[in-house]
């Protein structure tokens, strides 16, 4: 495992990574491919609801975004100059798809396998996720994830995708963040498609994890033994002050810990979370026999999301329904972030991300990897340069946060920086900048960041500092 051995150079401390770390960049396919309308595409409902006045910020949407559909040979050509050994990235389900079941657009295939071939003539391993966020219209107007046969042509999508990629591809994801698809899509409705009905909202989870153990099992039966098949949370790292948080906590943690990692790790539904939920109606009713087996097919690795803590307390009334994506959530106060925030208002904690991880070391007994760290802030371009400090130190601070866990036992397989590009951040627009790569969307001129030229000398010396923010 890792050695924390001082460096040799100049005498500064290196926190060393294990050897064959995987060091590297995420995007999604709507935030940054733009090409909405190109080569058979279909729509998704990211296009239907941006399309939607008042739904995303400024009234962007997912053209042109990073125009990386036209521009990946200079983008793979920048994640080479950065020295990633990966690069995780999402195929557009309507793609490939337009309809989300039947037909296969053989140009939106074709995409895929020139980007893969790009990314393997430059000795960089494609990390493919099948699904963030982008579900095919078609799928949405017949119910979307709140209908059942949805996981179903989730795990047909899978299985052409998989078999069309995999001869070159070995890194596979389901899904990523089935709990915002299912709690900010048809909870509270923030996200794409919109929907506010928090009893669908929980059939939608389990309609996603269902897709997430189909498609495993499929590509399972078709795989060669060296592919490795994962999912991907966004996880909250619960930071309590007293024991008076601890039942606040408790439910939080249910609704976007346990919801997910419990039946993914053969334990069915948290009871908790069933009972506090049951007033919303009996949205167990969508598990039928069978279906808990499924979500519980063995992966290979797990995909850990994190950004910032949450912060909980007891709300005055307990049974006070928040407005927040919990669906079923009662008698919980979310409390503002503290000390230095991002300019996105999430605050920063970097010890929240060795918490979550030890805590996933008992809960999860799979290989762990960063699949998204990041921080949003404004970013000016000066004479071609973007210093940006503030997401360097962020970086440079979780990357340390990572490396204490990792010394602690933790099996950590790899960090992907979220983003490799500034992005659409969906119901924000493109307000947000979580590049380490400046974008600048009128003239589509990519700018490396101070933070991207850092994390490329991690790479390189495979290490962090142990103090301060330069490698010697
Ligand atoms: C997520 C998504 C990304 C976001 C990023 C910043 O984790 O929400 O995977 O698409 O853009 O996390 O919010």
């Amino acid at each position: 495992m890792t050695t924390t051995d001082p460096g040799t150079e100049v005498g500064r401390d290196l926190l060393r990574f294990p050897p064959g770390f995987r060091w590297g960049a995420a995007t999604a396919s709507f935030q940054i491919e733009g090409a909405t309308g190109v080569d058979g595409r279909g729509p998704s409902i990211w296009d239907t609801f941006a399309a939607r006045p008042g739904a995303v910020l400024g009234g962007d949407t997912g053209e042109p975004a990073c125009d990386h559909y036209h521009r990946y040979p200079a983008d793979v050509a920048l994640m080479a100059e950065l020295g990633l050994g990966a690069y995780r990235f999402s195929l557009a389900w309507p793609r490939i798809q337009p309809l989300g079941a039947g037909r296969v657009e053989p140009r939106g295939l074709a995409f895929y396998d020139r980007l893969v071939d790009e990314l393997l003539a430059r000795e960089i391993e494609p990390v493919v996720t099948l699904y963030h966020w982008d579900l095919p219209q078609a799928l949405e107007d017949v119910g979307g994830w709140r209908n059942r046969d949805t996981a179903y042509r989730f795990a047909e999508y899978a299985a052409l995708a998989h078999e069309h990629l995999g001869d070159r591809v070995r890194q596979w994801t389901t899904l990523n963040e089935p709990w915002c698809s299912a709690f900010l899509g048809y909870a509270n409705g923030i996200h794409a498609p919109g929907v506010v009905d928090p009893k669908g909202s929980l059939e939608a989870a389990h309609h996603l994890l269902l897709g997430h153990g189909l498609a495993v099992q499929v590509m399972r039966d078709q795989a060669p033994d060296d592919h490795e098949l994962s999912i991907v949370l966004n996880f909250c790292a619960l930071t309590v002050d007293d024991d008076s948080q601890l039942d606040a906590a408790r439910k939080v943690d249910g609704l976007q810990n346990r919801l997910f990692l419990d039946p993914l790790g053969g334990r069915g539904y948290p009871r908790d979370v069933v009972e506090d939920t049951a007033w919303l109606g009996d949205w167990t009713a969508a598990v039928h026999d069978g279906d808990l087996d499924v979500i519980a097919a063995p992966i290979d690795w797990m995909g850990v999301n994190y950004y910032s803590p949450t912060r909980v307390a007891p709300a005055a009334d307990p049974l006070a329904v928040g407005d927040g994506p919990f669906p079923g959530l009662r008698g919980v106060d979310f409390l503002p972030p503290r000390g230095e925030v991002t300019g996105f208002g999430w605050e920063v904690d970097a010890s929240g991300l060795t918490a979550l991880l030890t805590r996933l070391r008992r809960d999860v007994g799979l290989p762990l990897v960063i699949t998204e760290n990041g921080s949003a802030w404004p970013d000016v371009v000066e004479d071609g340069q973007v210093v940006d400090e503030a997401r360097t130190r962020y970086l440079v601070d979780h990357l340390r946060a990572v490396h204490e866990a990792i010394a602690a036992g933790v099996d950590v397989r790899g960090y992907f920086a979220w983003s490799l590009l500034d992005n659409f951040e969906w119901a924000a627009g493109y307000s947000q900048r979580f590049g380490i790569v400046h974008v600048d969307y009128d003239t589509q001129v990519r700018t490396v960041k101070r933070s991207g030229r850092t994390l490329a000398e991690v790479i390189g010396a495979n290490a962090v500092p142990a103090t301060g923010y330069d490698l010697p």
